[in-house]
C-alpha cells in the first residue's frame, strides 16, 4: 500500500511593493521555492504556489512620502513591475496577488473577529511617539534619536543599527521625526493586542514536534517561547493599512505584520476564484493532509514560525474547519556582493539605498533567465551567507552549465543526427557498462530527490551536475566515434543509453533552466523523465535540428556588469 500523497501549498514571502527586486531577495524566498514547485509539478503532485506584494506598513508610507505620492500609486506601480520581473525570470506562481485588495481587507478583518471571539484580543494603553507639528503618531521607524545605550546619533525608533540594542522609541534621547526632523513627544494611545502568552503551551508543543525543521530555527523559536511571550500590539496610529473594525479605532490601521501572512490565504482565495471554483482554497488551507511550506529570508522567521502559527491556531477554534499550520518554513541566509574597487575584489553588504545591489530586471537586460537561475541556484544561502560574484557567474555558467550539461546534450544529439539518422531504438539487450551507468543514474536521481524535497535545491543541483559528469564519462568511455566503423550495433546501443540519460538530465535540469528544457523538447523527441526500470525503457528517441541550448558568457559582458557595481561603490 502506498501512503496517501500530500497536497502542497507553497508560498514565497510577500515582497514590499516599494522598489525593484534584487538578487538577494531572489535567492532567499523565490528561486528555491520555484525550483521545488516545478519539481513537484513534474512528479504529478497536487501543488499550488502563491505569492503577492506586501502593500502596507512603514516601508510603503515612507517611500510614498519621500516621493510625494499616494501610497496606492506607489504599490500599484511596484506590483506591476515585480509581476513582470518575476515572469521574465520564469518564477511560476499560480497566483501573484497584493494586499491592498478589498478581498484581503475583508479577510484580515475576519481573522481579527475570529481571534476576538476566541478571546485572544485585548485592548491596552501604551506610550507612543507623537509629532505635534505633523499632528500624528510616529510609528516604528518614523522616529530617530540618540541611542540610550551607546549614544549613536541616528538610532531608529525600534532598534539601534550601531550597537544592536532593542528598546521602546520613547527611551531615545532627543527623539525626532525622520520625515521633518521636528521634535517628537510621548503620548498615550490605545491599541489592540494579540494574546500570545495564552497560546504559548500550544506553540511550544507545535514547534517542538517539528522533527524536519532545521534545528537552528527550531531552537531559536523554542528559546523565544521559553523566555516568556508577551502580548503583541496589532494596530498602529497610521492612515494606510487595513481598517480596524472597532469603534474608536477609525484613525488606526492594522499593523502590517498582522495582515501580511493572511495575504497568503487571500492570494489562494483569489486563485480559487480565478479557476472558477471559489471554494477550492479550503482544500489547501483546511484539509489536514496539506503541507504548507513558507519560503522566506531568515529575518522573517519569528513572524512565520511563531506569530503566524499563533494567528492560525486562534482562528481555527470557532467550530469551523481549523487551518493547517506551517509544515516547514525554509529560511535562507543572506547574500553579499563582490565588487571590484581599484582593481581589488572584496565582498560588501548590499545596500539598496546606495544602489549597491544587483537588480533582477537589470540583470535580465544583460543575460537570459536560465543562466542567471542556474548560477543563483548553485549559490543559494541554504546553510550560511553567500557572495554574489559576476566573475563566478561567468565561470559557473561556462564550465558547469555549458561545459558539463550543455556539452553532453550537444554531443549526443549531434552524433545521433549525423550518424544514426536522428533516431535511436531500444536494443535487444544491454551490455554491462550500460546497465552500470543506468544503475548509477538511479542512485543519483534518488539523492537528487531527497535533497530537492528537503527542500535543498542547491544540494540537488550538485547531484544534477554529478549526473552530467557520469553521462559524459559513459559517452567518452563508449567512444561511439570509434565504434561506429567496426561495431554499428554497439554504437546504436550507446546512443540509445545516452538518450535515456539525456532524458533524465533534462527532467532534473528543468526546475533550474526551464526555458532551455522547453526548447530542447522542440528538437528532442522522447520522454523527459527519470530512468525507469530496465524492462520498461521507452522504445525510441528522435532528434531533428538540434541546436546548442546555451550561449557562452563572454569576458566583456562580465566586465560591463562589474563596472556598473564599481560605479555604485564610487558613488557615481
Ligand atoms: N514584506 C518583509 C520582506 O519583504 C515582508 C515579508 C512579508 S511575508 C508575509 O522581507
Ligand atoms: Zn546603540
Amino acid at each position: 500500500m502506498s501512503e496517501k500523497r500530500p497536497r502542497y501549498l507553497v508560498t514565497s514571502a510577500l515582497p514590499y511593493a516599494n522598489g525593484p527586486l534584487h538578487v538577494g531577495q531572489i535567492v532567499g524566498a523565490y528561486l528555491p521555492a520555484d525550483a521545488f514547485v516545478r519539481y513537484l509539478r513534474a512528479r504529478g503532485e497536487d501543488v499550488i504556489y502563491v505569492c503577492g506584494t506586501d502593500e502596507h506598513g512603514v516601508p510603503i508610507t515612507l517611500t510614498a512620502e519621500r516621493e510625494g505620492k499616494d501610497p496606492q500609486d506607489v504599490v500599484d506601480y511596484w506590483w506591476a513591475h515585480m509581476k513582470e520581473t518575476f515572469a521574465r525570470f520564469d518564477i511560476s506562481f499560480d497566483n501573484f496577488s497584493h494586499t491592498s485588495t478589498p478581498l484581503h481587507a475583508e479577510n484580515t478583518q475576519l481573522f481579527y473577529r475570529k481571534l476576538k471571539e476566541g478571546g485572544y484580543i485585548s485592548e491596552a494603553e501604551s506610550k507612543q511617539m507623537y509629532s505635534p507639528t505633523e499632528e500624528r503618531f510616529l510609528p516604528d521607524r518614523y522616529v530617530e534619536g540618540t541611542c540610550p545605550v551607546c549614544g549613536y546619533k541616528e538610532a531608529r525608533g525600534d532598534q539601534c543599527d550601531n550597537c544592536g540594542s532593542w528598546y521602546e522609541a520613547y527611551e531615545l534621547i532627543d527623539p525626532h521625526s525622520k520625515v521633518t526632523g521636528g521634535p517628537a513627544e510621548v503620548r498615550e494611545t490605545t491599541h489592540l493586542y494579540l494574546d500570545l502568552p495564552r497560546l504559548s503551551e500550544r506553540l511550544r508543543e507545535y514547534v517542538g514536534g517539528q522533527e524536519h525543521w532545521r534545528s537552528s530555527v527550531k531552537n531559536f523559536i523554542l528559546g523565544i517561547i521559553d523566555g516568556g511571550l508577551e502580548k503583541r500590539p496589532i494596530t498602529r496610529d497610521i492612515k494606510w493599512g487595513v481598517p480596524v473594525p472597532e469603534p474608536g479605532f477609525e484613525d488606526k490601521r492594522f499593523y502590517v505584520w498582522f495582515d501580511a501572512c493572511i495575504g497568503y490565504v487571500s492570494s489562494t482565495m483569489e486563485w480559487a476564484q480565478n479557476t472558477g471554483e471559489p471554494d477550492r482554497w479550503r482544500e489547501y488551507w483546511q484539509e489536514p493532509d496539506t503541507r504548507l511550506i513558507h519560503f522566506i529570508g531568515k529575518d522573517n522567521t519569528v513572524f512565520h514560525s511563531l506569530v503566524w502559527p499563533a494567528q492560525l491556531m486562534g482562528v481555527g477554534e470557532d467550530g469551523e474547519e481549523p487551518f493547517v499550520l506551517p509544515y516547514d518554513v525554509p529560511a535562507n541566509e543572506f547574500m553579499n556582493l563582490e565588487v571590484v574597487v581599484e582593481g581589488e575584489r572584496r565582498a560588501v553588504q548590499m545596500s539598496t539605498s546606495r544602489n549597491l545591489a544587483v537588480w533582477l530586471h537589470e540583470a535580465l537586460d544583460r543575460f537570459p533567465a536560465d543562466p542567471l537561475r542556474f548560477y543563483l541556484a548553485s549559490n543559494l544561502p541554504e546553510t550560511g551567507d553567500v557572495v554574489f560574484s559576476w566573475r563566478e557567474f561567468g565561470t559557473r555558467v561556462n564550465s558547469d552549465l555549458i561545459g558539463n550539461l550543455g556539452n553532453y546534450v550537444n554531443r549526443v544529439l549531434s552524433f545521433t543526427e549525423k550518424y544514426a539518422d536522428g533516431e535511436s531504438l531500444r536494443p535487444e539487450s544491454l551490455p554491462d557498462e550500460a546497465r552500470a551507468v543506468l544503475e548509477d543514474f538511479k542512485e543519483l536521481e534518488r539523492r537528487y530527490e531527497e535533497r530537492m524535497l528537503a527542500p535543498k535545491p542547491r544540494e540537488a543541483l550538485g547531484e544534477l551536475l554529478a549526473m552530467g559528469r557520469r553521462a559524459n564519462r559513459y559517452f567518452d568511455a563508449s567512444a561511439p566515434w570509434k565504434t561506429r566503423k567496426d561495431d554499428p550495433e554497439l554504437t546504436r546501443t550507446t546512443l540509445y543509453v545516452c538518450s535515456v540519460l539525456l532524458g533524465s538530465i533534462a527532467y532534473h535540469a528543468a526546475p533550474y533552466v526551464p526555458e532551455a528544457i522547453e526548447r530542447l523538447q522542440t528538437f528532442f523527441d522522447g520522454p523527459v523523465a527519470r530512468v525507469l526500470d530496465l524492462e520498461e525503457l521507452p522504445e525510441a528517441y528522435r532528434s531533428t535540428g538540434a541546436k546548442p541550448l546555451f550561449q557562452r558568457i563572454e569576458d566583456e559582458e562580465i566586465h560591463a556588469a562589474e563596472e556598473q557595481l564599481s560605479r555604485a561603490v564610487r558613488g557615481e
